[in-house]
């Protein structure tokens, strides 16, 4: 994520806790057309690409093909299946705003919609990257407790000065994860899932190293947010996130102090090697070089 955005001004009519109402009826036609034609885009490529859960999720929320869905409406369902719901706010809110409604089961979700170029990235998450993106895999019961896990889990970080690490931990589980399936691997990182580029970059390409997931090894491992990542983890289950966070993060903490960060591109003789990257990608440039 960019610079934390505590000290940008909250626009106004912004509550509080920054939410805003979603104002569904003031979305453009050209607006829903853009999430029509991501929508389209990602759902014809990701069977066999994206996890059960997530296709599973999608499914159950019906976020209908016919344009920006209505967060009342998936919010009707999301409740009843895990507790979360979707709030609107006005795009990247203070880290400790943040965490507070993940601890409480509220997903912040960009009102907001990327404009037709800007179809392949942009910085800022918007409504697609949220709510097509991260929304599904709140549907999964393990997802849920491992997000509402991280919320409580990053104020208590931010008390201790120690975001940075756990900011690494969301980045390679919750917007670049993915999962080992007997099908194969498979995506569960909102980042690729929203990405048609990077659904197909993750798992086909053999530029980036992809290592099974440790939780220490994460938080010693910066990561991309201008282009495709250059190492992912793999989880041997969902499940296997809520057991990470059950660990005692104050110790890790304080062993992180003295252990320092390796390169983003490293593989160490103790990692779990799943397929060793080339690195050819970003040794080109990346998106700028391609
Ligand atoms: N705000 N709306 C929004 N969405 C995010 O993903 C987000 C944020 N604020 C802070 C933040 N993410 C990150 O700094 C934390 O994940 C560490
Ligand atoms: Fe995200």
């Amino acid at each position: 994520m960019s610079a934390d955005p505590i000290e940008r001004k909250a626009p106004p009519q912004t509550r509080a806790d920054w939410t805003i109402d979603q104002g569904w009826a003031g979305y453009t036609a050209a607006e829903h057309q853009v999430w029509i034609t991501l929508y389209e885009r990602q759902t014809k490529l990701l069977p066999g690409r994206a996890c059960d859960p997530f296709l599973k999720g999608l499914d159950a929320l019906d976020l209908h093909r016919a344009g920006i869905p209505v967060f009342a409406r998936i919010n009707e369902g999301l409740k009843r299946l895990t507790g979360w719901t979707v709030v609107a706010v006005p795009g990247l809110v203070p880290d400790a705003v943040f965490f507070d409604h993940l601890a409480n089961r509220r997903f912040p979700a960009g009102q907001f919609i990327r404009r037709a170029d800007q179809l392949d990235y942009l910085q800022e998450p918007d409504v697609f990257h949220d709510v097509f993106g991260h929304v599904p895999m709140l549907t999964d019961p393990a997802f849920a407790d491992y997000m509402q896990a991280y919320g409580e889990g990053g104020l208590r970080a931010l008390g201790l000065g120690q975001l940075h690490n756990l900011a690494r931990l969301y980045w390679y589980t919750v917007e670049f994860g993915l999962l080992q399936t007997p099908a194969g691997l498979r995506i569960y990182g909102a980042g690729i899932v929203s990405s048609h580029a990077e659904s197909i970059f993750a798992l086909d390409d053999p530029s980036p190293n992809r290592l099974g997931f440790d939780l220490a090894r994460v938080m010693r491992t910066p990561y991309r947010i201008d282009d495709f990542q250059q190492v992912y983890f793999v989880v041997p289950s969902l499940q296997a996130l809520v057991d990470a966070t059950l660990s005692d993060f104050g110790g890790l903490y304080a062993w992180l102090e003295d252990a320092r960060d390796l390169p983003i591109d490293a593989v160490l003789p103790t990692d779990r090697l799943i397929t060793p990257g080339a690195q050819a990608y970003a040794r080109n440039g990346g998106r700028a070089g391609a």
